[in-house]
């Protein structure tokens, strides 16, 4: 894609659009905003960070670069872990952070209204004072903005019972590519008036719109949860009982799955041990519910049926600080990877439940035979793996090269098994490559032609998901 550079006259432009303070251009100050979570030899430092705090603002930001041909790359908190925020061509990155505003906690009509610069757990916190609850559990909940969870259509460990961020979000105020504002969905449960664009926003990762303003809906926040811990000593045996527990029908809110150099790491990095961590792989299970009863008794069944099954214990977190720290061990295993080894490449593949004993006994056998160390953790009652090929002793250049060559065969592996690439994390910069292993040409082109009518001179995002350059 050809650009425009920021000249000192658009500068001057932006900082009469948002407020001189408001506009950052030193080197330190644009080092901040070139990379996310994802891996660092990604980082683009844009030419530019503006801070809007009004819609209006980000309005004219858009009609200004769409005059001078430069691109713009939203950007949330910076959390997510495919490069959506990463501003590849430079230009301006337009950051969110300033629209941090809880605007309406509507009781009645069980809603929420956000700006998209609200912490996940400020929200979640506020509803529950009153009595509401928003169920999406992102491991990054402490830092992540909802505007970047629903912009990549962020998933985490409760998606298996609350489905993903998409299914929570109703009503949209967004800002086009070509700067105009436009209010879509509401707070109607129904409605099928023409096609849904909100849906189609959530999870466009930045590429056709920035929202400005969220409405989701909310639940009843639920009286009881029990959180279980169950290590195995087997891997085969502990991802077999997943799909049992599946089709018993035992409804539960998340079965979260561990490998044992996951739990390793993450004890080492928390200082911290679990029960059996020597063991291959653990599993935890949360269980919700309205009724005490209700809820120990699945919790019971679960214990039978995992006991019977092959499971080395149960472990029941009941109180706050065993449940704290079980699932901060579980949340921060992404984070500990990336603290201990030089190259980590933090993946996210999604099968169909009923093939996930084989998903994983096909990356163990790839990690063995490509001699690249695995981890393995994730969501697995949902079929989605987070892999994390890591390594410490090769260069720069033989990583790239063997690491390409794995998750080549992984995608294909995963792709014949009727999965995908990518489960909550999005495509963003660094699987855009290997679309073409599991999507069809009409597919892509028929993306190509929505990013074309949103953003007909392709500058917000661009080179990320669907590139309008990406021939197949
Ligand atoms: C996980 O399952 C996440 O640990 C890591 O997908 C992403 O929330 C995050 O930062
Ligand atoms: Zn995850």
């Amino acid at each position: 894609m050809q650009f425009n550079p920021v000249t000192q006259r658009v500068i001057e432009r932006l900082k009469q659009i948002v407020g001189e303070e408001h506009v950052l251009t030193s080197s330190e100050d644009l080092a901040r905003y070139a990379l996310d979570e994802i891996e660092e030899r990604y980082r683009s430092l844009p030419e530019v960070v503006v801070k809007p705090r009004t819609p209006e603002e980000i309005a004219a930001i858009m009609r200004l670069a769409n005059e001078e041909r430069i691109p713009v790359t939203p950007r949330a908190a910076g959390t997510g872990l495919s490069g959506g925020a990463v501003p590849v061509y430079g230009g301006i990155v337009l950051s969110l952070e300033r629209m941090n505003e809880i605007l309406e906690i509507d009781v009645d009509n069980m809603m929420v209204t956000v700006e998209p610069g609200v912490v996940l757990g400020d929200m979640m916190r506020a509803v529950e004072t009153k009595g509401l609850f928003y169920p999406v559990d992102v491991s990054s909940l402490e830092s992540c903005h909802v505007g970047g969870n629903v912009a990549e259509n962020a998933g985490g460990a409760r998606a298996m019972k609350y489905g993903l961020t998409g299914q929570w979000v109703y009503g949209l105020e967004v800002v086009t590519p070509t700067g105009e504002i436009v209010r879509l969905g509401g707070k109607r449960i129904k409605d099928v008036t023409g096609y849904n664009l909100v849906q189609l926003l959530v999870g466009s990762e930045g590429t056709l719109g920035i929202i400005t303003k969220i409405t989701f809906r909310l639940t009843t926040k639920p009286k009881y949860v029990l959180d279980l811990l169950i290590p195995f000593d087997s891997l085969e045996v502990a991802v077999a009982q997943v799909l049992d527990l599946i089709r018993q029908e035992i409804h539960l809110a998340a079965i979260e799955f561990m490998d044992s150099i996951s739990v390793r790491a993450v004890e080492r990095y928390l200082n911290t041990r679990l029960p059996y961590s020597e063991c291959e792989a653990h599993l935890l299970i949360q269980i919700d519910g309205m009724e005490e009863g209700a809820v120990w008794e699945a919790g019971e069944r679960v214990y039978h049926r995992l006991m019977k099954g092959g499971a080395k214990e149960v472990f029941v977190a009941d109180n706050r600080f065993t449940r704290e720290k079980v699932w901060r061990a579980r949340r921060e295993i992404a984070q500990a990877l990336k603290a201990f080894y030089k190259h980590v490449s933090i993946e996210d593949i999604v099968v169909p439940r009923a093939q996930i004993v084989k998903a994983v006994q096909y990356i163990r056998e790839l990690s063995d035979r490509h001699r690249i160390e695995t981890p393995v953790y994730g969501h697995i009652g949902d079929g989605n793996l987070h892999p994390t090929p890591v390594c410490n002793e090769r260069d720069e250049q033989t990583w790239d090269r063997d690491l390409e060559a794995f998750l080549i065969e992984m995608f294909r592996i995963v792709h014949n098994l009727g999965g995908s690439l990518t489960a909550e994390h999005g495509v963003g910069l660094k699987r855009i490559k290997y679309l073409p292993l599991v999507m069809s040409k009409t597919e892509i082109a028929l993306m190509q032609a929505i990013k074309k009518a949103w953003d007909p001179n392709g500058i917000l995002n661009p080179g990320k998901v669907i590139p309008l350059e990406l021939n197949v």
